[in-house]
């Protein structure tokens, strides 16, 4: 039976795929902060249907000797690198705690496995924040990179930490370069679940407005599953590379809200508010992803931007009516 080790396992990525994994079999082991396991309301919530079928190891993966420690005794042969701080910020704050999170963990996992397991595959989770404020779009594998956020420096250092660990030590390492991908496990901070838990408390009468930054801002939005399902098949080529997972498609802030609303009866227009502490710095061009290369694979997506709505908004209503 094949291992593998996902850090970051109560996270909405991490979560998926362990469901994934086991359902293929897999014996899966997940890196989960000690908090987590602490307080499970907290995050094991994500994981409550599989916890029974996980091994739990609760650290740090900012922790090199815990790291190497885990590695030399599970002999994963393959790993999954989702642990991050994943919120996005361009204020440039927090810089070594960042580095610390999304950087120095990867540095650690790669090093273990070239000391104890070479044949141990590696992927990544990369984001379009490496593109940051892009000089293109859309962007594919070859497009520069020009991260404006201390998250997305850590994630270009990363992905070049694992090409050399590939190139010039033979690892199989891969960086998916994922774009925003939803669905209902989303954290509230970010602007999809933000939209869906207010909205749904609008139409429950629980609450009056929905306070928002640049509706004008698109993103290019997929549904997290379909990544996942993409991590696992970049993983299942003879070769090691990196891949654009997005789907090509750009909407704005406010059409994911109109489309939010219009699927409750509601008209957005009468609930929202603008907080210009929420802007983000102006993109010339759109974080879009090309993902022409990894359809190549055979990938493609499983839901529309709106079958992603509604079905976060159904599962919002179900858990605020219960
Ligand atoms: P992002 O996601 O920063 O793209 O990172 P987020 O949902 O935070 O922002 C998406 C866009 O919405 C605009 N926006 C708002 N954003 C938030 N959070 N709150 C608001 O009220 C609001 N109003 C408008 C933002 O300006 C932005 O343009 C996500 C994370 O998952 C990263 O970890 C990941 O790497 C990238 O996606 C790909």
């Amino acid at each position: 039976m094949k291992k593998a080790l996902i850090t970051g396992i109560g996270g909405q990525d991490g979560s998926i795929l362990a469901e994934l994994l086991l359902q293929k079999g897999y014996e899966v082991y997940g890196i989960i902060k000690r908090e987590a396991i602490e307080n499970p309301n907290l995050k094991l919530k994500n994981i409550a249907s599989i916890v029974n079928e996980v091994e739990l190891i609760p650290m740090s993966v900012t922790d090199p000797m815990a790291v190497y420690k885990a590695i030399k005794k599970i002999h994963p042969d393959e790993i999954y690198h989702l642990a991050a701080s994943s919120f996005v910020s361009y204020e440039f704050e927090d810089e070594v705690a960042m580095m610390n999170s999304n950087f120095n963990s990867t540095y650690y996992l790669l090093s273990s496995i070239l000391e104890i397991n070479k044949d141990c595959k590696f992927f990544f989770a990369g984001s379009s924040e490496m593109f940051g404020e892009p000089f293109e779009s859309p962007q594919s594998e070859n497009s520069k990179f020009n991260p404006k956020s201390m998250y997305g420096i850590a994630k270009v250092s990363s992905y070049y930490l694992l090409k050399n660990f590939r190139d010039k030590k033979g690892l199989y390492t891969c960086t998916g370069i994922m774009y925003n991908h939803e669905s209902p496990r989303r954290k509230s901070e970010f602007v999809t679940k933000k939209i869906i838990e207010t909205a749904v408390r609008i139409k429950l009468g629980r609450a009056k407005e929905l306070v928002l930054g640049n509706l004008d801002a698109v993103r290019d939005w997929g549904y997290a599953p379909d990544y996942m399902n993409a991590a696992l098949l970049i993983m299942s080529q003879p070769k090691p590379d990196d891949y654009i997972i997005a789907t090509g498609h750009l909407h704005s802030v406010k059409q994911f809200a109109e489309t939010a609303f219009s699927l409750l009866d509601l008209k957005v227009d009468d609930y929202i508010k603008i907080n210009t502490k929420y802007f983000r710095a102006s993109e010339n061009y759109p974080l879009c992803g090309n993902p022409e290369k990894l359809k190549g694979l055979g990938w493609s997506t499983s839901k529309s931007f709106t079958e992603i709505i509604k079905m976060m908004i159904e599962e919002e209503l179900t858990n605020q009516t219960n």
